[in-house]
């Protein structure tokens, strides 16, 4: 039976035996080939989405999350605390709740997605809603980590990048190779530098024979690492990624420069179109932080960045069911409503 990525994959972390194993089965996420989205986007490449919405709070924070805590807990650490856009927010209270430990969340008041809320209410943890920004917050909570007997659980925290990293190892197995391009967003920029960490691990043991290159993707109005700055009031819909000053900036200039990637961004629009077409094409319904790599393989397209051919995999962070209010803010689907009477509904059905 498949026991979560810390048993699957020990030997490349940073566990011993007497590591007490907090999982909630994550990873194993399926990687899912897109033959539909590439055929409408006119693209000749295999496209392959990685759903890691599909982990046990919904989004690619597990993998971090049952390393990071598995560890605080060998510690002998009674509580966690982490700044978060919300999903980080699930995973900590989530994995916290499993360990019997008590969780501490910072979020931004206002800005974050009702699904994630309800996650962090339902799994037990005390919430702190500040006024102010995930960047902020992350200040404090590493401020209030070196003070008191709390275990920061951000991606600051080493095993957090060490959990993610096994997302390469996955891919690199289901493909049998590296992937050419890998697509995915960019908000604390943990997850391209956990990835990166990932395939370069890979490649050193030989199990793939090249490193894809690593195609980053902020949204426009929180692209910091895009424009060599700080970005004090950082704005997009894609709340996820609603972050100025990215605490893993460093490691995702050297996953790009190393992998002769790209850091790039994408507009709002450009991310609830490519939100909107995965939903629809792919039937895979993924939050709208999630479809900045969709948006980004279409910008890069257009900029003639990919060649043809090519294996390029998509990493979709977090499940759309997180965020309802986005959906049916832009689905503009309608609800059409009727009487309980067969002909008004045929009529409906425009038969
Ligand atoms: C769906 O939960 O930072 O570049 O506090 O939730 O590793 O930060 C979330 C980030 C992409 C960006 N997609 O990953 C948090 C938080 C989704 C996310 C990202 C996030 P990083």
């Amino acid at each position: 039976m498949y026991q979560g990525l810390i048993n699957k994959y020990r030997e490349f972390l940073p566990v011993s035996d007497k590591t007490p194993v907090i999982t909630l089965n994550e990873g194993n996420t399926p990687l899912i080939k897109a033959e539909n989205l590439a055929k409408k986007i006119g693209l000749n490449c295999e496209i392959y989405l990685k759903y890691e919405g599909l982990n046990p709070t919904g989004s690619f924070k597990d993998r971090g999350m049952t390393m990071a805590v598995s560890k605080a807990k060998e510690d002998g650490s009674q509580a966690v605390i982490c700044a978060s856009t919300g999903n980080t927010s699930a995973a900590a209270a989530a994995y916290a709740a499993k360990a019997g430990m008590r969780a501490y969340v910072l979020i931004p008041d206002g800005y974050i997605a009702l699904g994630k809320l309800s996650q962090a209410m339902m799994y037990g943890a005390e919430i702190i809603a500040i006024k102010g920004n995930f960047d902020e917050a992350l200040e404090m909570v590493i401020e209030i980590s070196k003070n008191y007997p709390i275990t920061l659980v951000n991606s600051v925290n080493p095993f957090r990048i060490e959990g993610q990293k096994t997302g390469a190892f996955e891919i690199i197995e289901a493909l049998g190779d590296a992937p050419d391009y890998h697509f995915i967003p960019v908000g604390n920029a943990g997850n391209i530098t956990a990835y990166f960490k990932g395939y370069e691990e890979f490649y050193a043991l030989k199990k793939s024979s090249h490193l894809p290159k690593m195609m980053g993707f902020e949204a426009e109005g929180a692209a910091a690492i895009v424009k060599g700055e700080r970005i004090y009031k950082p704005e997009t819909i894609a709340t996820a990624i609603r972050i100025g000053n990215p605490a893993s900036w460093k490691q995702a200039e050297r996953a790009r420069d190393l992998s002769k990637g790209i850091i790039n961004y994408v507009t709002d629009d450009e991310i609830i179109y490519a939100y909107k077409l995965l939903a629809s094409t792919e039937g895979i319904f993924a939050e709208p932080a999630s479809c900045a790599s969709v948006a980004g393989v279409i910008k890069a397209q257009k900029l003639g960045l990919i060649e043809e051919n090519k294996k390029l995999v998509c990493i979709l962070t977090g499940n759309g069911l997180k965020d309802p209010d986005s959906a049916i803010k832009y689905s503009q689907s309608e609800v059409k409503k009727t009487d309980a009477k067969l002909d008004e509904i045929i009529k409906v059905m425009k038969f």
